[in-house]
């Protein structure tokens, strides 16, 4: 018992390759979600990572509604919906619920992982402060998972500060006068995130394009314990106008042109991963015409606008303090 109180984690060993990934779901039939979704593939990964002894808790969007139609549910492990901008508080909350009834007897005492999740809508834009002050509470075990498919999706597709810049979303129609209505660059949130909770100990991006090593940073963020924090690229066909069988690819992509690296921050050490390592290493990253061709969201760019797309991904890894992750500016470069 003595141990809980000491944040005791579930110590979640790395699967060693796909063989090795352990058979049950906890995440299985009854959800309605689009054909080729790919959070709805980031919420079965997750979960699984984690296992049994696991509560879920999710904020509004497409992965509640989707996922919980009346009288069904995919859900195997106890579930919670909480308010769109909710997730921090109900990760701390629970965390906290439990520690206090299993400290007072009244449940077994024993590691629980605690998850919330939380859309692009809810997390980084709505929700910010609230999983921000969970990251300030060390004292309490529960992972933020924010699944990001750069939009509000649930509402019918509307910009939010994830939206790639001049995305078409039914906030940013393209019109004969005005071509790119969203001129925003895409919020950095992760390394915000990072840079900002010193009693955060982990930090991650995934994309289950990668799923061993998606469920890996799960595990190891579980594991770590305390306040963590994933952010997860998530291809989405409707909002990004694609067939959906190019939900994996778009996912490989989106890494191999450079636009969402890959990264882990432990203890305040930032570690590249996987592909985004290689490019790190030198590998030549593919352009980004390649991926943003592939999406209707972007059948209204000219070549001048691909031109721009291109060049502020390049400024991230060439003019960026560390690659693709903290945008401060190396001195001579940013003169
Ligand atoms: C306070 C509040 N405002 C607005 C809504 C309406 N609403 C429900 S889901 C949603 C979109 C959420 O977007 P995101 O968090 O990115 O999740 P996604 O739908 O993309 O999965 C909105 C605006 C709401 N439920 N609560
Ligand atoms: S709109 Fe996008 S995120 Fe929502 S269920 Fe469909 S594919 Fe998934
Ligand atoms: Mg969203």
């Amino acid at each position: 018992m003595a141990d809980t109180f000491t944040n005791a984690t579930q110590i979640l060993e790395p699967f060693k390759g796909v063989k090795k990934v352990t058979i049950e779901e906890y995440f299985t039939s009854g959800h309605r979600t689009c054909q080729g979704c790919e959070s709805a593939l980031v919420m079965k990964l997750m979960v699984k990572a984690a296992g049994p002894r696991t509560i879920v808790l999710g904020s509004t969007g497409c992965m509640y509604v989707a996922n919980t139609t009346y009288y069904t549910t995919p859900w195997v492990v106890p579930w919670m919906h909480t308010q769109l901008g909710s997730s921090g508080s109900a990760a701390l909350g629970t965390a906290a619920g439990l520690k206090a009834l299993m400290r007072k007897g009244k449940m077994k005492a024993e590691p629980i992982n605690v998850i919330a999740f939380c859309g692009d809508g809810g997390g980084a834009d709505m929700g910010l402060g609230a999983i921000s002050a969970t990251l300030t509470h060390k004292e309490y075990n529960s992972l933020i998972l924010l699944y990001d498919n750069e939009s509000y999706a649930n509402t019918d597709i509307q910009a939010s500060g994830s939206t790639p810049y001049g995305a078409n979303t039914t906030f940013s129609p393209p019109g004969s006068v005005k071509r790119l209505i969203h001129t925003r660059w895409k919020k950095n949130t992760a390394p915000m995130l990072a840079a900002g909770h010193p009693e955060c100990r982990y930090v991650a991006t995934v994309c289950a394009s990668y799923a061993v090593e998606m469920m890996n940073k799960v595990r190891k963020a579980l594991t770590i314990g305390g306040p963590t924090f994933i952010h997860s690229l998530d291809p989405c066909p409707k909002g990004w106008d694609y067939d959906p069988m190019l939900s994996h690819e778009l996912g490989e992509l989106a890494i191999e042109t450079g636009i969402f690296p890959l990264y882990e921050v432990e203890d305040g050490v930032v570690r590249h991963y996987g592909k985004t390592k290689a490019i790190v290493e030198g590998r030549p990253r593919k352009p980004v015409r390649e991926y943003l061709l592939k999406q209707g969201r972007f059948a209204h760019f000219l070549e001048e606008d691909i031109d721009y797309f291109q060049a502020k991904v390049d400024e991230m890894w060439n003019k960026w303090e560390i690659p693709g992750v903290i945008p401060f500016w190396k001195e001579k470069a940013g003169k």
